[in-house]
């Protein structure tokens, strides 16, 4: 059966690969699936049309047979249920990769989402400067623990598994700020999850859409 997942029509980070769609696209290349992407404009996001697929209007959504889903984190745990390769077969070692999936995006991801909505929503309010200072912290307490959890190996628990590729995405978002590199134990574990070939290919794919295709496609 055909997948079909959308994206932005054009990334607002020009092919930085930031956008949720590439963390779904690297689930299902570690899968090894191949895969259909639909461009989705902004406006279109807000239509009917892709409201009935994602209730809040947003990418990236997934799509086999009749099954519609939305949320990247659903998405993702679905393909790694679905197929070998993104979770363990031990029982209680694959429901701790699900509980890095949730950390990743329950307690890592919320003050680095905080961050980047001060900077581009509330850039310009008065009170902005003494914000972003405050949740820049909250993430270092964060990133502080999972330096500390993560130790001197190489992922979270074990082999690599979903809950590395969703912790990955949600710490890649952090680049642009330079708080990565303070912790360079994490900056290395990040530099990890982007050498995987599969992770590779998936940003691959987001760039060349994200930069070669024409609006019209
Ligand atoms: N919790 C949902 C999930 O994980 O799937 C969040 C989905 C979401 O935030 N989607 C964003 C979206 O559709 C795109 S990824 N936004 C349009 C809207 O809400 O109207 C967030 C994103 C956007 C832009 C960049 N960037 O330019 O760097 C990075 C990430």
């Amino acid at each position: 059966m055909t997948i079909t997942i959308t994206a932005f029509e054009r990334s607002p980070d020009g092919g930085m690969g930031l956008a949720r769609d590439t963390r779904v696209r690297w689930a299902l290349e570690e899968a090894g699936l191949a895969y259909e992407v639909r461009p989705v404009s902004l406006a279109a996001m807000k239509q009917p049309a892709h409201m009935a697929l994602h209730p809040f209007g947003q990418i990236p959504t997934y799509e086999e047979g009749d099954l519609a889903l939305f949320e990247s984190g659903a998405i993702i745990f679905h393909i790694a249920s679905q197929h070998a390769g993104l979770l363990p077969d031990d029982a209680n070692a694959r429901a701790r990769a699900i509980t890095w999936m949730f950390a990743a995006l329950n307690t890592v991801e919320p003050p680095i989402l905080e961050l980047v909505t001060a900077k581009f929503q509330e850039g310009d309010k008065p009170w902005s400067k003494e914000r972003m200072p405050l949740i820049a912290e909250r993430i270092r307490h964060r990133l502080h623990q999972l330096s500390a959890r993560l130790g001197d190996d190489e992922w979270l628990d074990g082999a690599f598994s979903a809950g590395d590729l969703v912790m990955v995405s949600v710490l890649l978002r952090l680049r642009p700020s330079g708080i990565l590199n303070e912790f360079p134990s994490l900056a290395a574990y990040v530099a990890r999850g982007e050498a995987r070939p599969a992770y590779q290919r998936a940003f691959a794919a987001q760039l060349a859409f994200n930069t070669t295709r024409s609006t019209a496609d």
